[in-house]
């Protein structure tokens, strides 16, 4: 017989969740009752879960295993019926949404720092995804932190550990636990949307290599089975694939910074065909060719425009959906397919409503985040097979993929500066000051670039009327480039500005430029408005993508 016990605990400040749920450091999660009080908050923000399935699943990063036999006796003890858990506690994000989906589960329980390191002084995360599949809406996510701040009790068994790394079901209290397979539900879904028949094809046919990069976390074991096992790419093929609890001592966000192993790769003299990398979560995805590089939001134009060439996507997109800040490529490609382009925040959570509605098919961001309808999640080797299934399908290289793009559509010059780390009450002010000067910029020149209008962009959601304000401050100029400014929602010390910087250029005989030297005016433009150098006290962004 296994006790239920109730236990006493007080509230900490400090566990509002930001972009993607709850990120702190690995000794903050590891305070007395922190973790705990978290995960009664979420209970107790929920209604209707008795008896009902939870699926729960981390990244593998440090304290992954001990935080999910905390959460699994919580369940327990709080009433849930039945928990699908990964083997080894491994599920990457968007299998978790794939899981929660496909088994019908009440939501799920996600641990997660995504592309920050990990370790004893690492990130930690913790986020509550709903039945659709998807990131809790900041309805609940507010109730969540307004119960943190009163907690005072939570509940849990009197008992020790489960064995999660053997498959099968096994009783915790009066809830019943399985543990699955991670990939297995997923690996079924991608069958479905993409042609693996053809994709074997391009990769049995010899004259094709590629490269996929886990970087050490989970998607590791996802890529073994799905490339490796069902698509024959080779075991050479896929680098760091095996998942460690510190990602290698890397820094999986895949990007051209941390990702440098495979950038220099497919820089090299005889580069592959094809490169890729995800983060540490799995949710993300970066696009290499040979010797290109495909920004996040021109991939999202991209897969856009060609969707059509997928058995998932055959039938055509109902709208497209990207994050504010990045770029109107994929705003052309929906203009020309005579479809919605909805314009929200920063924050995959602010795609599940359209997506639910019916309203969109494919959404994006330009922090190296791709989906669809198929989840409710951003998803890394998605994105990598619909590029797969592309390059089978047109039989072209990446470059020229995206130079037909460009000539055809125009291109959108495009690059993130983020500045990380820096002291938090100096953002804070670069912020309040553009918000007070911001403004009333319109018609204001600067050199060749005349400011249309600049405001702090709020975000009306169109299927619950929810107002989502102050997100990310806005210039735009007459030629229709952009500066945007926002501070970051998902570090862990200090704050991250990031300026994201857009110019449009629609002679093919002006398009094969450096995005830095494209950029060039609107760098210098962004530093005299926001007064970047001055506030960081920096020279230079620590990031460039
Ligand atoms: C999260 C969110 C994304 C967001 C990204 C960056 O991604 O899910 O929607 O674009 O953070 O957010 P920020 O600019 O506020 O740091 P992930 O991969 O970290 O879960």
């Amino acid at each position: 017989m296994v006790n239920v016990v109730v236990r006493e605990t007080r509230p900490y400040p400090d566990q509002r969740p930001g972009t993607s749920g709850l990120r702190k450091k690995v000794p903050v999660f590891q305070q007395e009752n922190y973790l705990e009080n978290f995960v009664q908050s979420i209970f107790d923000s929920l209604e209707g879960y008795q008896g009902k399935l939870l699926v729960v699943g981390g990244d593998g990063r440090y304290y992954n295993r001990e935080a999910i036999q905390i959460i699994l006796r919580m369940a327990a003890a709080n009433g849930f019926g039945r928990v699908l858990v990964g083997r080894g506690g491994l599920l990457s994000t968007p299998a978790v949404s794939c899981v929660i989906r496909k088994h019908a589960a009440f939501g799920g329980i996600i641990l997660s720092a995504s592309h920050n390191p990990a370790g004893p002084e690492g990130d930690f995360g913790i986020k509550y995804n709903i039945g659709n599949g998807g990131p809790a809406p900041e309805k609940i996510t507010e109730a969540i932190y307004a119960r943190s701040q009163v907690i005072d009790r939570y509940r849990t068994l009197d008992c020790g550990d489960i064995d999660l790394d053997s498959p099968g079901e096994r009783a915790l209290g009066d809830m019943r636990v399985e543990v699955i397979d991670p990939v297995a539900d997923y690996a079924e879904l991608m069958e479905q949307l993409f042609d693996f028949d053809l994709i074997r094809t391009l990769i049995d046919a010899g004259a094709f290599e590629m490269r996929f990069d886990a970087m050490h976390a989970v998607t590791g074991p996802y890529a073994v089975e799905i490339l490796e096992n069902r698509l024959g790419v080779s075991p050479s093929s896929l680098m760091h694939a095996r998942p460690k609890e510190d990602f290698g001592g890397g820094h999986p966000d895949p990007n051209l910074v941390y990702a440098r192993e495979l950038v220099d790769i497919m820089y090299s003299a005889n580069a592959p065909d094809f490169g890729a990398a995800s983060d540490g979560d799995g949710d993300r995805n970066m696009i290499l060719g040979r010797r290109c590089f495909i920004t996040p939001s021109d991939s999202l134009a991209v897969l856009a425009a060609n969707a059509h060439l997928t058995p998932g996507y055959r039938r055509g997109l109902a709208g497209i959906a990207r994050s504010m800040p990045t770029s109107q490529a994929a705003d052309r490609v929906a203009d020309r397919l005579g479809i919605e382009l909805y314009e929200t925040p920063t924050g995959w959570k602010f795609f599940g409503n359209l997506l639910d509605a019916g309203k969109v098919t494919l959404c994006g961001e330009e922090s190296f985040g791709t989906g669809s309808d198929h989840v409710r999640e951003k998803d890394g080797l998605w994105a990598v097979l619909f590029w797969l299934n592309l390059l089978a399908v047109r039989k072209e290289s990446v470059q020229t993929i995206i130079n037909a793009h460009w000539r055809s559509y125009g291109r959108n010059y495009y690059s993130r500066h983020d500045y990380e780390g820096v002291d938090a009450d100096g953002a804070g002010q670069l912020m309040d000051s553009l918000r007070r000067h911001g403004g009333d910029l319109a018609g204001r020149r600067f050199g060749d670039h005349e400011v249309a209008f600049s405001d702090d962009f709020a975000y009306r959601d169109p299927v619950d009327g929810s107002l989502s304000e102050h997100q990310g401050l806005r210039i735009g100029f007459t030629d229709g480039s952009r500066i945007v400014f926002r501070l970051s929602g998902t570090g862990t010390s200090g704050a991250t500005l990031r300026v994201y910087l857009e110019r449009y250029e629609a002679d093919p005989q002006k398009q094969g430029l450096d995005a830095q030297d494209a950029l060039a005016d609107l760098i210098r433009i962004a530093d005299e408005v926001a007064r970047i150098r001055h506030y960081t006290g920096r020279e230079a962004p620590s990031v460039i993508t």
